[in-house]
């Protein structure tokens, strides 16, 4: 039997974080074994806030070694640069034909974004879920595993896919959210009511996967909790110590209740060294496979190449039946 499809990705902003990593790649490698999955860096997208490129180059190639590092298998999935594969940004194009600026304008992330990039509020930053939709439904996705900040875009791409399908016919395929039930959303350590984000300005606000130890460490001591001092799970009333609590679920795989019930009487000091040292236990698997595979450009190149030869046989396809259904002419 056909498996279903899976399509996601991280855009290569940065350095990835503790937040892409739970809210998004480990699900990607526990899904990968039940789906084909396509998992895309989605250097299109990163290019609507300013990149260095030298640096944004070597951050894409950091970004696939981390995919792997992570438990992602080369041989059971195709991993690709989204703009090594044309139909992106073809697609992209015909669905800004289909999405109205009312419903673009709706979108948080553009709001938050053009905030936090006042000098540079492009019209790719304007249009980036139109271009999600496309990375989507060019391969007939029917899952797509992400955080919870995405759940909006992802809810425009099914609303322009019913819309396209009800004009022309069963062209789409209605894509379905996952997100996990744990993680869809870690917190900054700095400000928790606010998500975790690579292109943060406070470093002490993010854990990368990347970050030393000791580096580790000293951010979680210096996160910021609250007065009270007691240990119990309340997002609202307690944002940091319930992420501290999320964090310390998902790394050591047990569950929250089992975790207040332990550490209730714990002091924040002791607590925060705790989760501490369980997150520098958990990422140093992944850190050590990434160090060794960051040095294998030639290996990492192989991967791309692979990833967008497949990508780019799939997504014809789709594009050639759009093509075919606005009466373009098609050969
Ligand atoms: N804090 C988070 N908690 C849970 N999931 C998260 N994701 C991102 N941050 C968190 C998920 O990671 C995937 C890739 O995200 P992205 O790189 O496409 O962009 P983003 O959502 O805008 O993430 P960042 O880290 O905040 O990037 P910048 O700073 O460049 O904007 C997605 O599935 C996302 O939900």
């Amino acid at each position: 039997m056909k498996r279903q499809i899976i399509f996601s990705g991280v855009q290569p902003s940065g350095r990835l974080t503790l937040g892409n990593y739970l809210g998004a790649l480990r699900n990607w490698k526990e899904l990968q074994y039940s789906y084909d999955c396509l998992f895309a860096i989605v250097d299109l997208h990163a290019i609507t806030v300013r990149q260095n490129p030298k640096l944004f180059r070597s951050q894409c190639y950091d970004s696939i070694a981390l995919y792997l590092a992570s438990g992602l298998e080369s041989k059971l999935n195709h991993i690709f640069l989204q703009s090594h594969v044309p139909a992106h940004g073809q697609l992209a194009w015909i669905l800004n034909c289909y999405t109205y600026i009312g419903e673009l304008s709706r979108m948080t992330q553009f709001k938050d974004k053009s905030q936090r990039h006042q000098a540079n509020i492009n019209a790719g930053l304007f249009t980036y879920p139109t271009l999600m939709a496309a990375d989507i439904l060019l391969y007939k996705t029917n899952l797509v595993p992400v955080g919870a900040d995405q759940k909006q875009h992802l809810e425009l791409a099914r609303d322009l896919a019913m819309r396209f399908n009800g004009i022309y016919g069963d062209i789409f395929t209605i894509p379905e959210i996952y997100q996990p039930p744990l993680g869809a959303r870690i917190m900054s350590l700095q400000e928790p009511n606010k998500k975790m984000s690579k292109s943060t300005t406070d470093l002490n606000a993010t854990i990368f996967l990347s970050d030393a130890p000791d580096e580790i460490v000293a951010k979680f001591k210096r996160a910021v909790t609250d007065s009270e001092n007691e240990i119990y799970f309340d997002a609202n009333k307690k944002p940091g110590i319930s992420n501290l609590l999320t964090i310390f679920a998902m790394v050591t795989n047990r569950s929250m209740e089992e975790i207040v019930e332990e550490f209730r009487g714990y002091g924040y000091g002791k607590f925060k060294s705790l989760v501490a040292d369980s997150v520098v236990e958990y990422l140093r698997p992944l850190q050590g496979k990434y160090n060794k595979l960051r040095g294998e450009q030639l290996y990492l190149d192989s991967i791309l190449l692979e990833g967008a030869n497949y990508a780019t046989k799939l997504s014809q396809i789709t594009l050639a039946k759009v093509y075919d259904s606005l009466g373009f002419i098609v050969y």
